[in-house]
Protein backbone atom coordinates (compact mmCIF):
# COMPACT_ATOMS: atom_id res chain seq x y z
CA UNK A 1 0.00 0.00 0.00
CA UNK A 2 2.96 2.58 1.38
CA UNK A 3 5.81 1.84 -1.19
CA UNK A 4 6.80 4.45 -3.86
CA UNK A 5 3.70 6.04 -3.85
CA UNK A 6 5.06 9.85 -3.26
CA UNK A 7 7.21 9.13 -6.29
CA UNK A 8 10.04 11.97 -6.86
CA UNK A 9 12.02 11.97 -10.37
CA UNK A 10 15.25 10.73 -9.47
CA UNK A 11 15.89 7.80 -11.20
CA UNK A 12 18.87 8.04 -12.16
CA UNK A 13 21.79 10.62 -11.08
CA UNK A 14 23.02 12.67 -14.03
CA UNK A 15 26.91 13.42 -14.63
CA UNK A 16 27.29 17.32 -14.91
CA UNK A 17 28.00 17.15 -18.70
CA UNK A 18 24.47 15.53 -19.24
CA UNK A 19 23.51 18.43 -17.48
CA UNK A 20 21.98 21.83 -19.02
CA UNK A 21 22.99 24.78 -17.61
CA UNK A 22 20.67 25.58 -15.17
CA UNK A 23 21.06 22.24 -13.03
CA UNK A 24 25.12 22.38 -13.63
CA UNK A 25 25.35 25.58 -11.76
CA UNK A 26 22.92 24.02 -9.06
CA UNK A 27 24.83 21.21 -8.36
CA UNK A 28 28.08 23.48 -8.70
CA UNK A 29 26.76 25.43 -5.47
CA UNK A 30 25.92 21.98 -3.70
CA UNK A 31 29.47 20.64 -4.42
CA UNK A 32 30.71 24.30 -2.58
CA UNK A 33 28.52 23.61 0.11
CA UNK A 34 26.68 26.35 -0.88
CA UNK A 35 23.16 26.48 0.92
CA UNK A 36 20.06 26.37 -1.23
CA UNK A 37 17.37 28.09 -0.17
CA UNK A 38 13.48 28.13 -0.80
CA UNK A 39 13.22 30.81 -3.43
CA UNK A 40 16.31 29.34 -5.42
CA UNK A 41 15.79 27.58 -8.80
CA UNK A 42 15.82 23.97 -7.69
CA UNK A 43 15.58 20.91 -10.20
CA UNK A 44 12.00 19.54 -9.45
CA UNK A 45 13.59 16.06 -8.46
CA UNK A 46 15.23 17.95 -5.89
CA UNK A 47 12.18 20.03 -4.63
CA UNK A 48 9.93 16.23 -4.80
CA UNK A 49 12.54 14.51 -2.95
CA UNK A 50 12.58 16.75 -0.59
CA UNK A 51 9.07 17.03 0.50
CA UNK A 52 9.11 13.57 0.40
CA UNK A 53 11.89 12.82 3.24
CA UNK A 54 11.32 16.35 4.95
CA UNK A 55 7.38 15.01 5.55
CA UNK A 56 8.25 11.86 6.61
CA UNK A 57 10.48 12.94 8.65
CA UNK A 58 7.62 15.02 10.33
CA UNK A 59 4.76 12.48 10.14
CA UNK A 60 7.56 10.04 12.15
CA UNK A 61 8.47 13.17 14.88
CA UNK A 62 4.33 12.58 15.49
CA UNK A 63 3.62 9.34 14.83
CA UNK A 64 6.67 8.80 17.27
CA UNK A 65 4.94 10.39 19.90
CA UNK A 66 2.16 7.32 20.46
CA UNK A 67 3.85 4.59 21.42
CA UNK A 68 5.46 6.78 24.52
CA UNK A 69 2.71 8.37 25.11
CA UNK A 70 1.42 5.06 26.74
CA UNK A 71 3.51 5.33 29.70
CA UNK A 72 2.89 8.90 30.60
CA UNK A 73 0.23 7.63 32.98
CA UNK A 74 2.21 4.92 34.38
CA UNK A 75 5.51 6.55 34.88
CA UNK A 76 6.79 5.14 37.92
CA UNK A 77 7.78 8.25 39.75
CA UNK A 78 7.05 12.07 39.26
CA UNK A 79 10.12 12.81 38.18
CA UNK A 80 9.99 9.95 34.97
CA UNK A 81 6.46 11.37 34.60
CA UNK A 82 7.79 14.90 34.30
CA UNK A 83 10.88 14.05 31.83
CA UNK A 84 8.44 11.99 29.65
CA UNK A 85 6.01 14.11 29.51
CA UNK A 86 8.94 17.12 27.88
CA UNK A 87 10.10 14.50 25.81
CA UNK A 88 6.77 13.82 24.01
CA UNK A 89 6.55 17.24 23.86
CA UNK A 90 9.53 17.75 21.99
CA UNK A 91 8.53 15.10 19.30
CA UNK A 92 5.61 17.29 18.74
CA UNK A 93 7.59 20.70 18.17
CA UNK A 94 10.41 18.85 15.82
CA UNK A 95 7.46 17.79 13.96
CA UNK A 96 6.08 21.60 13.75
CA UNK A 97 9.47 22.63 12.80
CA UNK A 98 9.75 20.17 10.21
CA UNK A 99 6.11 20.49 8.47
CA UNK A 100 7.42 24.12 8.41
CA UNK A 101 10.29 23.76 6.54
CA UNK A 102 8.46 21.19 3.80
CA UNK A 103 6.08 24.13 3.14
CA UNK A 104 8.81 26.48 2.09
CA UNK A 105 8.69 24.05 -0.43
CA UNK A 106 5.50 24.38 -2.08
CA UNK A 107 3.16 22.17 -0.37
CA UNK A 108 0.65 22.97 2.09
CA UNK A 109 0.30 21.04 5.71
CA UNK A 110 -3.12 20.01 4.89
CA UNK A 111 -1.72 18.36 1.72
CA UNK A 112 1.24 16.70 3.97
CA UNK A 113 -1.44 15.74 6.58
CA UNK A 114 -3.93 14.09 3.81
CA UNK A 115 -0.34 12.19 2.61
CA UNK A 116 -0.20 10.32 6.04
CA UNK A 117 -3.60 9.69 6.75
CA UNK A 118 -4.34 8.32 3.55
CA UNK A 119 -1.57 6.12 3.86
CA UNK A 120 0.03 7.65 1.03
CA UNK A 121 3.33 9.23 3.13
CA UNK A 122 5.55 6.64 5.14
CA UNK A 123 6.56 7.53 8.67
CA UNK A 124 9.58 5.32 10.06
CA UNK A 125 8.94 2.46 10.70
CA UNK A 126 10.23 2.04 14.41
CA UNK A 127 6.59 3.51 15.64
CA UNK A 128 5.00 0.48 14.23
CA UNK A 129 6.30 -1.39 17.19
CA UNK A 130 4.11 -1.91 20.73
CA UNK A 131 5.80 -0.43 24.19
CA UNK A 132 5.15 -3.07 26.64
CA UNK A 133 7.04 -2.48 29.56
CA UNK A 134 8.48 0.49 31.32
CA UNK A 135 11.68 -0.27 30.18
CA UNK A 136 10.44 0.34 26.39
CA UNK A 137 10.71 4.19 27.44
CA UNK A 138 14.35 4.02 28.53
CA UNK A 139 14.94 1.75 25.06
CA UNK A 140 13.67 4.11 22.79
CA UNK A 141 15.42 6.90 24.65
CA UNK A 142 18.39 5.02 24.07
CA UNK A 143 18.46 2.97 20.51
CA UNK A 144 15.57 5.01 18.78
CA UNK A 145 16.69 8.58 19.77
CA UNK A 146 20.45 7.16 19.06
CA UNK A 147 19.72 5.91 15.90
CA UNK A 148 17.72 9.44 15.07
CA UNK A 149 20.76 11.41 16.40
CA UNK A 150 23.28 8.82 14.03
CA UNK A 151 21.26 9.91 11.05
CA UNK A 152 20.33 13.58 11.70
CA UNK A 153 23.72 15.05 12.93
CA UNK A 154 25.10 14.69 9.29
CA UNK A 155 22.01 16.03 8.21
CA UNK A 156 22.21 19.52 9.59
CA UNK A 157 24.53 19.69 7.42
CA UNK A 158 22.48 18.78 4.29
CA UNK A 159 22.32 21.32 1.19
CA UNK A 160 18.81 22.87 2.19
CA UNK A 161 19.08 25.85 4.37
CA UNK A 162 15.51 25.28 6.42
CA UNK A 163 16.11 21.67 6.75
CA UNK A 164 19.66 21.55 8.11
CA UNK A 165 18.69 24.48 10.44
CA UNK A 166 15.61 22.98 11.68
CA UNK A 167 18.24 19.72 12.44
CA UNK A 168 20.24 21.75 14.27
CA UNK A 169 17.68 22.84 17.16
CA UNK A 170 16.51 19.02 16.97
CA UNK A 171 19.38 17.40 17.16
CA UNK A 172 20.14 19.67 20.51
CA UNK A 173 17.18 18.29 21.80
CA UNK A 174 17.74 14.47 20.81
CA UNK A 175 20.70 14.31 22.62
CA UNK A 176 18.69 15.14 25.74
CA UNK A 177 16.36 12.12 24.74
CA UNK A 178 18.47 9.67 24.67
CA UNK A 179 20.47 10.71 27.70
CA UNK A 180 17.08 10.59 29.48
CA UNK A 181 16.77 6.84 27.83
CA UNK A 182 20.35 5.31 28.84
CA UNK A 183 19.34 7.25 32.45
CA UNK A 184 16.59 5.72 32.74
CA UNK A 185 17.86 1.99 32.10
CA UNK A 186 21.18 2.94 34.11
CA UNK A 187 18.64 3.05 36.99
CA UNK A 188 17.18 -0.42 36.17
CA UNK A 189 20.05 -2.67 35.24
CA UNK A 190 22.78 -1.33 37.71
CA UNK A 191 20.43 0.33 40.60
CA UNK A 192 17.27 -2.26 40.48
CA UNK A 193 15.79 -5.38 41.28
CA UNK A 194 16.67 -9.24 39.39
CA UNK A 195 13.16 -8.13 37.48
CA UNK A 196 14.01 -4.93 35.90
CA UNK A 197 16.64 -5.66 34.44
CA UNK A 198 15.11 -8.75 32.83
CA UNK A 199 12.63 -6.08 32.09
CA UNK A 200 15.17 -4.05 30.45
CA UNK A 201 16.45 -7.17 28.72
CA UNK A 202 12.98 -8.18 27.50
CA UNK A 203 13.01 -4.85 25.94
CA UNK A 204 16.43 -4.98 24.12
CA UNK A 205 15.06 -8.53 22.97
CA UNK A 206 12.60 -6.52 21.03
CA UNK A 207 14.03 -3.58 19.69
CA UNK A 208 17.58 -4.24 18.75
CA UNK A 209 16.51 -4.84 15.25
CA UNK A 210 13.63 -2.98 14.41
CA UNK A 211 16.15 0.13 15.88
CA UNK A 212 18.89 -1.39 12.98
CA UNK A 213 16.06 -1.38 10.71
CA UNK A 214 15.21 2.50 10.94
CA UNK A 215 18.25 3.82 8.98
CA UNK A 216 16.59 2.18 5.54
CA UNK A 217 17.29 -0.48 3.38
CA UNK A 218 20.76 -1.62 2.53
CA UNK A 219 22.56 0.54 0.10
CA UNK A 220 21.86 -1.92 -2.75
CA UNK A 221 18.62 -1.94 -2.18
CA UNK A 222 18.25 2.11 -1.43
CA UNK A 223 16.37 3.37 -4.24
CA UNK A 224 17.18 6.95 -3.54
CA UNK A 225 20.56 6.91 -1.66
CA UNK A 226 22.23 8.03 -4.80
CA UNK A 227 20.69 10.84 -5.68
CA UNK A 228 19.97 12.13 -2.81
CA UNK A 229 23.58 12.26 -1.55
CA UNK A 230 24.84 13.92 -4.79
CA UNK A 231 22.58 16.69 -3.95
CA UNK A 232 23.57 16.50 -0.13
CA UNK A 233 19.99 15.89 0.58
CA UNK A 234 21.26 12.72 2.59
CA UNK A 235 25.36 12.76 3.55
CA UNK A 236 25.79 8.97 4.53
CA UNK A 237 24.50 6.01 3.23
CA UNK A 238 22.53 3.91 5.05
CA UNK A 239 24.65 1.32 5.37
CA UNK A 240 27.30 3.56 6.78
CA UNK A 241 25.05 5.15 9.15
CA UNK A 242 23.60 1.60 10.55
CA UNK A 243 27.48 0.49 11.04
CA UNK A 244 27.96 3.37 12.90
CA UNK A 245 25.17 3.19 15.19
CA UNK A 246 25.88 -0.85 16.06
CA UNK A 247 29.97 0.25 16.92
CA UNK A 248 28.54 3.02 19.45
CA UNK A 249 25.92 1.39 20.87
CA UNK A 250 27.63 -2.27 21.64
CA UNK A 251 29.95 -0.59 24.54
CA UNK A 252 26.58 1.10 25.57
CA UNK A 253 24.84 -1.70 26.02
CA UNK A 254 27.97 -3.70 27.80
CA UNK A 255 28.05 -1.45 30.22
CA UNK A 256 24.20 -2.06 31.38
CA UNK A 257 25.31 -5.77 31.15
CA UNK A 258 22.50 -6.45 28.59
CA UNK A 259 22.63 -8.95 26.05
CA UNK A 260 22.40 -7.90 22.08
CA UNK A 261 20.27 -10.63 20.50
CA UNK A 262 22.15 -10.96 17.63
CA UNK A 263 24.55 -14.50 17.75
CA UNK A 264 26.83 -13.62 15.01
CA UNK A 265 27.99 -9.99 16.05
CA UNK A 266 31.67 -9.86 16.41
CA UNK A 267 34.32 -7.60 16.84
CA UNK A 268 36.31 -7.65 13.64
CA UNK A 269 40.12 -6.45 14.45
CA UNK A 270 41.13 -5.92 11.02
CA UNK A 271 38.05 -3.71 10.09
CA UNK A 272 37.81 -1.95 13.25
CA UNK A 273 34.23 -2.14 13.84
CA UNK A 274 31.24 -4.93 14.53
CA UNK A 275 30.15 -7.38 12.24
CA UNK A 276 26.28 -8.14 12.45
CA UNK A 277 24.04 -10.26 11.70
CA UNK A 278 21.43 -10.31 8.81
CA UNK A 279 18.33 -8.23 9.06
CA UNK A 280 15.16 -10.09 8.42
CA UNK A 281 14.45 -7.56 5.40
CA UNK A 282 10.94 -9.24 4.68
CA UNK A 283 10.32 -7.67 8.24
CA UNK A 284 10.80 -4.39 7.15
CA UNK A 285 8.78 -4.11 3.72
CA UNK A 286 5.60 -6.19 5.92
CA UNK A 287 6.29 -2.82 8.39
CA UNK A 288 6.01 -0.31 5.76
CA UNK A 289 3.82 -1.61 3.83
CA UNK A 290 1.41 -0.93 6.56
CA UNK A 291 1.40 -4.64 7.97
CA UNK A 292 3.39 -4.11 11.21
CA UNK A 293 2.02 -4.43 14.46
CA UNK A 294 0.80 -1.24 14.98
CA UNK A 295 0.15 0.36 12.18
CA UNK A 296 -3.51 0.15 12.03
CA UNK A 297 -3.68 1.82 15.78
CA UNK A 298 -1.57 4.32 14.85
CA UNK A 299 -3.13 5.52 12.10
CA UNK A 300 -6.33 5.66 13.53
CA UNK A 301 -5.37 7.33 16.45
CA UNK A 302 -3.83 9.53 14.45
CA UNK A 303 -6.87 10.15 11.97
CA UNK A 304 -9.19 10.43 15.37
CA UNK A 305 -7.13 13.11 16.83
CA UNK A 306 -7.24 15.08 13.15
CA UNK A 307 -10.97 14.46 13.20
CA UNK A 308 -11.65 15.25 17.00
CA UNK A 309 -9.90 18.80 16.07
CA UNK A 310 -11.81 20.08 13.70
CA UNK A 311 -13.61 22.16 16.06
CA UNK A 312 -10.58 23.75 17.11
CA UNK A 313 -9.52 24.55 13.88
CA UNK A 314 -13.21 25.43 12.63
CA UNK A 315 -12.79 28.26 15.88
CA UNK A 316 -9.20 29.85 14.95
CA UNK A 317 -10.20 30.27 11.46
CA UNK A 318 -13.94 31.84 12.27
CA UNK A 319 -11.59 34.19 15.11
CA UNK A 320 -8.96 35.07 11.67
CA UNK A 321 -11.88 35.75 9.82
CA UNK A 322 -13.51 38.42 12.40
CA UNK A 323 -10.22 40.01 12.77
CA UNK A 324 -9.75 40.50 9.28
CA UNK A 325 -12.94 41.78 8.75
CA UNK A 326 -12.69 44.65 11.89
CA UNK A 327 -9.40 45.51 10.46
CA UNK A 328 -10.24 45.88 7.15
CA UNK A 329 -13.71 48.07 8.49
CA UNK A 330 -11.46 50.36 10.72
CA UNK A 331 -9.32 50.98 7.65
CA UNK A 332 -12.01 51.45 5.16
N1 LIG B 1 10.73 3.51 7.81
O1 LIG B 1 15.78 4.67 -0.85
P1 LIG B 1 15.65 4.63 0.63
C1 LIG B 1 12.57 10.29 15.54
C2 LIG B 1 11.47 3.94 2.79
S1 LIG B 1 11.82 10.16 14.01
C3 LIG B 1 9.83 3.71 6.84
O2 LIG B 1 16.84 4.27 1.42
P2 LIG B 1 15.72 7.36 1.63
C4 LIG B 1 11.80 10.15 16.76
C5 LIG B 1 11.84 5.22 2.05
O3 LIG B 1 11.03 6.29 2.49
C6 LIG B 1 13.17 9.82 12.95
N2 LIG B 1 10.17 3.83 5.54
O4 LIG B 1 15.01 6.03 1.12
C7 LIG B 1 10.51 10.63 16.86
C8 LIG B 1 11.60 4.80 0.62
O5 LIG B 1 10.20 4.75 0.34
P3 LIG B 1 9.45 5.90 -0.58
C9 LIG B 1 12.79 9.72 11.54
C10 LIG B 1 11.47 3.76 5.24
O6 LIG B 1 14.66 8.37 1.85
C11 LIG B 1 9.77 10.41 18.02
C12 LIG B 1 12.03 3.35 0.62
O7 LIG B 1 11.93 2.89 1.95
N3 LIG B 1 13.97 10.11 10.81
O8 LIG B 1 13.71 10.49 15.53
O9 LIG B 1 16.86 7.72 0.75
C13 LIG B 1 10.34 9.70 19.11
C14 LIG B 1 13.45 3.16 0.10
O10 LIG B 1 14.43 3.65 1.04
C15 LIG B 1 12.45 3.57 6.21
C16 LIG B 1 13.96 10.55 9.54
O11 LIG B 1 12.93 10.60 8.91
C17 LIG B 1 12.05 3.43 7.55
N4 LIG B 1 12.91 3.21 8.56
O12 LIG B 1 16.36 6.94 3.05
C18 LIG B 1 11.64 9.26 19.01
C19 LIG B 1 15.29 11.03 9.00
N5 LIG B 1 13.66 3.53 5.61
O13 LIG B 1 9.58 7.21 0.22
C20 LIG B 1 12.40 9.48 17.86
C21 LIG B 1 15.22 11.61 7.62
C22 LIG B 1 13.44 3.69 4.30
O14 LIG B 1 10.15 5.97 -1.89
N6 LIG B 1 15.07 10.58 6.62
N7 LIG B 1 12.12 3.82 4.07
O15 LIG B 1 8.03 5.44 -0.67
C23 LIG B 1 16.13 9.89 6.10
O16 LIG B 1 17.27 10.09 6.47
C24 LIG B 1 15.85 8.94 4.96
O17 LIG B 1 14.57 9.25 4.44
C25 LIG B 1 15.93 7.44 5.38
C26 LIG B 1 15.55 6.59 4.15
C27 LIG B 1 17.34 7.10 5.81
C28 LIG B 1 14.94 7.13 6.50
Amino acid sequence: MYAQMVKTEADKVKSLDEMDEQERAFQERIDADIKIEPKDWMPEGYRKTLIRQISQHAHSEIVGQLPEANWITRAPTLERKAILLAKVQDEAGHGLYLYCAAETLGISRDQMLEQLHSGKAKYSSIFNYPTLNWADVGTIGWLVDGAAIMNQVPLQRCSFGPYSRAMIRICKEESFHQRQGYDALIKMCLEGTPEQKAMAQDSMNRWWWPALMMFGPSDADSVHSAQSMAWKIKINSNDELRQKFVDQTVPQAEYLGLTIPDPDLKWNEEKGSYDFGEIDWSEFYQVIRGNGACNKQRMSDRVRAWDDGQWYRDGLMAHAKKQAERKAAAAA
